[in-house]
C-alpha cells in the first residue's frame, strides 16, 4: 500500500497525504463532499435542507474514511506481521447502532460535533437516525458484539465471522390487547454506511447430493459473499474487523425459464440461495430444529473456514502443520460447530491430508464456549436431516463417533472389570431349587443373551451420534459433544455455569478429559455501556479519579470505593443518576405517550422474555403491590416507596407461555396505569421492541434492576454487569454471574434471595410434591387474575396453572411459587433502603466501583492467554 502511494505521489516527491483529516473544518468540508458525491443529495439542498436520515448518511460516509483508513493500515500491518489470529465464528453478532460508538472509539467526537453543529445539525439527533443492526437474539448475539470491540481496543489480532442477515431480530409491536406482534426489521433500507462490500471475495458452499467414495457431489450450490465492518479499538489505532457473509444464487438467472415464460421458475434459484441469509431465526435459549438453520449454519461457517484457509495457504502454502500456531477458531456456542467435520473434510477432500494428521491439526485449532443448560437449546440435528443436507459431513461425524469411542473403550473396560469384581458375588442358587421346565430355561437364557454388553452400554453415553431416549430409532448428532471432542478447549461463561456444565450436561466428557474444560465469565464494553451511554456519569468519574483511563483499565473503577461515603460525592452522583432517569422517562414519553413521575424508584427488568428469567415472578409480586395500594389506608399510603416498573423484552415466536406473559404484564399495567387511586405509588410499563438502543437509555436511568432466574439456569448474564456498571443495585438470584458480581460489590450490598442452584434439583425431585405452603399474598395475586381484575381469564388460565397446581407434571419447573415469600422479603428491603437515599446511594456506587472486573477487555485477556494463545500486534 505504501508503495502504492508512493507511486501515486505528484513530481515534487511529497506523497500525498492520504489520512483523512481530524479538524472540524476539514470534517465540515468532508460530510459536506460526500454528502453530495456519496450520497447523492441534491447541493441546492445542502446541508440545511436535507433530511436527518441524509445527513446522518453524509455524516457516517465522512467518518467511514477515518475507519477505512486505520481498518487498512491495521490489516496491512497484520498481513505483514502474520501473527496468530482468532476468528470468532458467530450466528449473531447484535452489534446496534454504529456512529455513537464509531466517533468515540475513534475519538473524534469533540471536532465531528463541532462540524455537525455547523452544518446545522446535532450529534445526538443524527445518532438516533441509525437503524440498529439487531442481528442477534439477546445476550449471545451482544457477547459476541463486545468481543469484537475488546479484541480491537487490546490490539488482538481477530476477525468475526457471520451472517449478514437482511431481516434482523423481529421488531416488536405491543397492540391494544396486550399482545406481542412481530413485524419484520428492515434494517438495511436506509443503507449501511458502515459496511464494505467485497464482491471479490467469493466462496462456493454445496448442499444435499451424493458422495461416492469419500467424493462429495453436492447437488445445490450458492455463492458466500463478503462484507467487511470495521472495528475501531479505542485508544489504538487498530481497526478489527466482521466479516458477514451474504447468500446469492450460482446463477444470478434462469433466461430459459425466463423466455418460456416461467417467471417464478426464472428467479426461483435466486430465491432459494437469498433464504439462506434472510432472517436472523428469533430464538434465544429455545428450541428451533429447522432445516434452513442448520443450512445458514454451515453456509457461514464453511465460508468463514474456506476463507481462512485461502488467505493461510497464500501464505504457506501446504505447510499445515503450521495452521494451528497461526488460527484459532472459536465457536460461540453450538451454532457454528459444524465447523469440526467442515474443518476436516476441507483438510482431507480439498488439501489431501490424511485423517490422523487432519484431526491433529482439528483439535488443536477449535475451541468451543457453551452459553446455556437448557436442554432445547443444545442443538441436536437428526441424523436423517444432517445426512441429507451434508452428506461427506455426516461421514466424517460417523467416523469421529467411532474413533473417539473407540479411545475410550479399553478405560471403559477396565471400569467395567473393576466394577464386577467389586460387586457382591451373584447368589448360588437355592440347593432345592425345583427343577425349572425347559422353556422357562430357554426363556432365561434368551434373556440374558439379549443383555447389553456393558462396555457398549457405558461407552453409549459418550456417542456423538445417539437416539433421543423419548423417541427411540431417531438418531440425532449432539453437536455441543461434536463440539466438546473436537475442541482445544471448552468453556462455560461465569464461575457456576462452568461448575454446572461439568457436573450435567458434559460430566462424562469432563471425567475423561478434565484438562479441557475452563471458565471465562462474561464481560461488557465499558465503552458503549458506561462511558458512550452514560457521558454524564463517565465525565463524574473521571473527575474524580482524575484520569480517564478507567475506560480501559476498568479495576481503576474500585478508585470510587473510597468516595462512596463522601455526602457531597454522593449528592453529585445521585443528581447524575436523576438526569438519567428523566432522559429515560422522556425516552418513554415518546415512544408510548406516557408520562412517568422521576422521583419514584425506577426498577427494570429487560431481557428475552423467559420462564426461567421468571418475569412472571416480578409481574405477581407487582399485582399483589396493586393490591396493597388499593387496600391501604391514607396512612399507610403515605408510607409507601413509589416505584416505576418497567420491563423489556421479546418472546421468541412460537413460545406461547412467554407471549402470555408479556401480555399479563401489558394488562396489568394498563389496569394499574389507569387507577386514580394508584396515582404515582406505581406505573407499570412494557417497552415495547428492546433492543441495544433502547439499553443505552434505560440501564443508565435505573437505579434497582431485576435478574431474578431461577438459581442454575441463567449461564451467565450480561446486562446485570451493565447495570452495575453504572450503579444500578441488583435483586437477584444466586444465579449466572449475579454470583461474582456479589462477590465484586459485596453479596450485602445486594437483595439476594430464592434457592441456590443446589437447592433447586432437590427441590425438583422431592420436595415440591409435599408443599402446600403457598404465600397468602402468592394465592391473592394469582386470584386475581383469576377472577378477571386484568380481563382475559380465559386466556390467563394456563398461565396460572402453571404455578399453582403441584403435582408430578412438571408444574412450576421455576419455583415461581416456592421462591415468592423470599422474593418479598427482598423487595421489602428495597423499599426500606429507598427511603434512605444516602445508603442507596452509597450503595450505588460501590457497584460501580466493583464492577471492574466485568469488563470484557479483562474476558478477552483470559481468552487470548488461556486458550487463544493470541498476543497483541499493534501497528505504531
Ligand atoms: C445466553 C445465556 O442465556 C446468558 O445467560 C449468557 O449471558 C449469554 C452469553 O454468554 O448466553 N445463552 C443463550 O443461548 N442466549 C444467551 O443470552
Amino acid at each position: 500500500l505504501e508503495k502504492v502511494r508512493e507511486a501515486v505521489a505528484p513530481s515534487n516527491g511529497v506523497p500525498i497525504d492520504w489520512k483523512p483529516k481530524s479538524d472540524p473544518a476539514s470534517i465540515q468540508a468532508d460530510v459536506l463532499q460526500n454528502l453530495e458525491f456519496t450520497i447523492g443529495a441534491p447541493s441546492s439542498k445542502i446541508p440545511n435542507e436535507v433530511d436527518v436520515k441524509t445527513a446522518y448518511r453524509g455524516v457516517a460516509a465522512s467518518l467511514r474514511e477515518h475507519l477505512i483508513d486505520a481498518f487498512n493500515r491495521t490489516q496491512d500491518y497484520w498481513s505483514k506481521e502474520d501473527p496468530k489470529f482468532v476468528y470468532y465464528l458467530s450466528a449473531e453478532f447484535l452489534m446496534g447502532r454504529s456512529l455513537l460508538n464509531t466517533v468515540q472509539n475513534l475519538e473524534l467526537t469533540g471536532p465531528y460535533s463541532e462540524a455537525i453543529k455547523k452544518l446545522g445539525y446535532d450529534l445526538e439527533t443524527l445518532v438516533d437516525a441509525e437503524q440498529n443492526a439487531a442481528l442477534g437474539n439477546g445476550g449471545l448475539g451482544r457477547l459476541a458484539a463486545c468481543f469484537i470491540d475488546s479484541m480491537a481496543t487490546l490490539d488482538l489480532p481477530g476477525w468475526g465471522y457471520g451472517i449478514r442477515y437482511k431481516y434482523g431480530m423481529f421488531k416488536q409491536a405491543i397492540d391494544a390487547k396486550g399482545y406481542q406482534q412481530e413485524l419484520p426489521d428492515i434494517w438495511l433500507s436506509n443503507g449501511n454506511p458502515w459496511e464494505i462490500a467485497r464482491p471479490e471475495i467469493t466462496y462456493k458452499i454445496g448442499f444435499y447430493g451424493t458422495v461416492d467414495n469419500f467424493k462429495w457431489s453436492p447437488a445445490e450450490q450458492v455463492i458466500a459473499k463478503a462484507y467487511d465492518n470495521p472495528i475501531p479499538g479505542y485508544k489504538t489505532n487498530t481497526v478489527g474487523n466482521l466479516r458477514l457473509w451474504e447468500a446469492l444464487p450460482l446463477n444470478e438467472f434462469d433466461l430459459d425459464a425466463f423466455n418460456k415464460g416461467e417467471y417464478d421458475k426464472a428467479v426461483e434459484e435466486r430465491r432459494k440461495a437469498e433464504d439462506i441469509s434472510a432472517v436472523l431465526y428469533p430464538n434465544d435459549a429455545t428450541e428451533y430444529g429447522k432445516q434452513l438453520r442448520l443450512k445458514q449454519q454451515y453456509f457461514f461457517v464453511s465460508a468463514s473456514i474456506q476463507d481462512v484457509l485461502a488467505r493461510f495457504k497464500e501464505k504457506h502454502a501446504g505447510n499445515w502443520s503450521l495452521l494451528p500456531e497461526k488460527a484459532i477458531f472459536q465457536m460461540n456456542d453450538t451454532h457454528p460447530t459444524i465447523a469440526v467435520a467442515e474443518l476436516m473434510r476441507l483438510l482431507i477432500d480439498q488439501e489431501g491430508l490424511d485423517w490422523d494428521t487432519a484431526w491433529g491439526i482439528t483439535i488443536k485449532t477449535l475451541a468451543f464456549t457453551n452459553h446455556t443448560v437448557m436442554p432445547e437449546a443444545l442443538e441436536k440435528w437428526p441424523v436423517a436431516v444432517l445426512g441429507k443436507l451434508l452428506p461427506r459431513h455426516l461421514e466424517i461425524i460417523d467416523k469421529i463417533d467411532t474413533i473417539w469411542k473407540d479411545s475410550l473403550k479399553e478405560k471403559i473396560l477396565a471400569q467395567v472389570e473393576q466394577e464386577k469384581n467389586s460387586a457382591p458375588p451373584k447368589a448360588e442358587p437355592a440347593a432345592k431349587a425345583p427343577a425349572k421346565d425347559d422353556k422357562k430355561a430357554a426363556e432365561e437364557e434368551e434373556e440374558e443373551e439379549e443383555e447389553e454388553d456393558p462396555v457398549e452400554a457405558a461407552l453409549s453415553k459418550y456417542g456423538i451420534i445417539t437416539e433421543i431416549p423419548w423417541q427411540k430409532d431417531v438418531k440425532v448428532i449432539n453437536m455441543a459433544y461434536l463440539a466438546v471432542v473436537g475442541s482445544k478447549a471448552v468453556n462455560g461463561v461465569a464461575a457456576i455455569h462452568s461448575e454446572i456444565i461439568k457436573d450435567t450436561i458434559f460430566k462424562d466428557f469432563y471425567e475423561v478429559m478434565p484438562e479441557k474444560f475452563q471458565n471465562k465469565t462474561n464481560g461488557v464494553t465499558p465503552r458503549r455501556w458506561l462511558a458512550w451511554c452514560n457521558p454524564a456519569l463517565a465525565e463524574l468519574i473521571t473527575q474524580t479519579l482524575g484520569t480517564d483511563a478507567w475506560i480501559n483499565e476498568t479495576t481503576l473503577l474500585a478508585g470510587l470505593r473510597q468516595h462512596a461515603d463522601d455526602k457531597a460525592f454522593q449528592a453529585k452522583w445521585r443528581a447524575v443518576k436523576h438526569a438519567a432517569k428523566e432522559k429515560l422517562s422522556h425516552k418513554i414519553k415518546a415512544l408510548m405517550g406516557i408520562d412517568l413521575p422521576t422521583d419514584p424508584l425506577y426498577d427494570v427488568q429487560i431481557k428475552r422474555i423467559h420462564e426461567y428469567k421468571r418475569q412472571y415472578l416480578n409481574i405477581l409480586s407487582l399485582i399483589y403491590r396493586y393490591h396493597q395500594i388499593k387496600t391501604a389506608t391514607p396512612e399507610e399510603k403515605a408510607k409507601m416507596v413509589p416505584r416505576v416498573s418497567i420491563f423489556g423484552g421479546k418472546a421468541a415466536s412460537a413460545y406461547y407461555a412467554a407471549k402470555k406473559i408479556v401480555r399479563l404484564i401489558n394488562r396489568v399495567g394498563t389496569v394499574v396505569n389507569s387507577d386514580p387511586d394508584v396515582g404515582d405509588l406505581l406505573k407499570i410499563v412494557f417497552v415495547p421492541d428492546y433492543n441495544v438502543d433502547l439499553a443505552e437509555v434505560l440501564i443508565p436511568g435505573a437505579e434497582l434492576s431485576q435478574h431474578i432466574s431461577t438459581a442454575g439456569t441463567e449461564a451467565s448474564g450480561t446486562s446485570n454487569m451493565k447495570f452495575a456498571m453504572n450503579g444500578c443495585l441488583i435483586i437477584g438470584t444466586m444465579d449466572g454471574a449475579n454470583i461474582e458480581i456479589a462477590q465484586e460489590t459485596g453479596k450485602e450490598n445486594m437483595f439476594v434471595f430464592g434457592m441456590d442452584a443446589e437447592d433447586v434439583p432437590v427441590w425438583r425431585e422431592g420436595k415440591r410434591k409435599e408443599w402446600k405452603d403457598y404465600d397468602p399474598r402468592f394465592v391473592k395475586a394469582l386470584d386475581m387474575i383469576k377472577s378477571g381484575t386484568f380481563g382475559e381469564v380465559d386466556y390467563f388460565k394456563d398461565l396460572v396453572e402453571s404455578v399453582s397446581v403441584m403435582n408430578d407434571h412438571n408444574n412450576d419447573w421455576f419455583l415461581v411459587a416456592p421462591d415468592f415469600t423470599d422474593y418479598m422479603r427482598a423487595q421489602d428491603e428495597v423499599d426500606k433502603l429507598y427511603a434512605d437515599q444516602d445508603e442507596w446511594t452509597r450503595r450505588s456506587i460501590l457497584y460501580t466501583a466493583g464492577s471492574g472486573f466485568f469488563s470484557s477487555d479483562r474476558t478477552i485477556d483470559q481468552y487470548a492467554k488461556e486458550i487463544w494463545d493470541v498476543v497483541p500486534c499493534k501497528r505504531h
